[in-house]
């Protein structure tokens, strides 16, 4: 039997939130089915006051169930929304302004995309997690990057420090990164455009990543 916790969700939220009153009872059905641990807010495109009503609408949904809570880009917005930490790309501000702007104990995650050497210099700095992918051709997310699923197992084996995995991942074809050694599995479109909704997308990916566990 594994000592190695089961993999865990890592839920994003979709790329518009027109409706927030119904989208914190979608995220609350999300959580509740259980098998998530982190919460991203991701807006792209929108005002800053846009993500701090969002914020304050999510943060408690997402906190309040012990679920931590993080700010996609932008470490200022992280720090001043009272969220658990923040989601820099290799675009936004660097490790090191992240860390230096939320503190020690925030959560600070790092896309690596398919680079080991990315991810080494993050873990080596201090990174809490790492993201690689795009695994799967996401219809979210324009991906220009590829990652293989051995680059979790490579990682797994060399280090203790958390791997996501991103990109077009659902039920039906998470196994392979879950038997790799995933942490975490970054969604979207599969929870939130699930036709039974999200409390059911959590149930079909907690059936396939029990069977998939090494
Ligand atoms: N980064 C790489 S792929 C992606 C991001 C943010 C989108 C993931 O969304 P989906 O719908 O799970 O493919
Ligand atoms: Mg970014």
């Amino acid at each position: 039997m594994s000592e190695d916790p089961l993999t865990e969700l890592y839920l994003i939220t979709p790329p518009r939130l027109d409706d927030l009153a119904a989208f914190a009872d979608q995220l609350s059905a999300a959580l509740d089915a259980g098998g998530a641990a982190c919460v991203q807010l991701r807006l792209k495109d929108v005002d800053d006051d846009t993500i701090r009503r969002a914020a304050d609408i999510l943060r408690p949904v997402s906190q309040g169930r012990d679920v931590a809570f993080v700010m996609n880009d932008r470490p200022d917005l992280a720090r001043e929304t009272g969220c658990d930490g923040v989601h820099v790309g290799q675009d936004d501000a660097s490790y090191a302004e992240a860390r230096g702007l939320l503190g020690p104990e925030a959560i600070v995650g790092v896309t690596c995309k398919a680079s080991r050497h990315l991810a080494i210099d993050a873990a080596e700095a201090g990174a809490d997690y790492v993201a690689f992918g795009a695994f799967f051709g996401s219809t979210t997310k324009e991906t220009t990057v590829q990652a293989p699923p051995d680059i979790l197992a490579w990682w797994s084996e060399t280090t203790s420090v958390p791997c996501v995995a991103i990109g077009g991942i659902t039920a039906a074809n998470c196994g392979p990164l879950v038997a790799a050694g995933a942490d975490f599995l970054a969604v979207i479109s599969a929870v939130w455009d699930h036709p039974d909704g999200p409390a059911a997308a959590m149930a079909d990916f907690k059936t396939a990543i029990e069977s998939a566990s090494p």
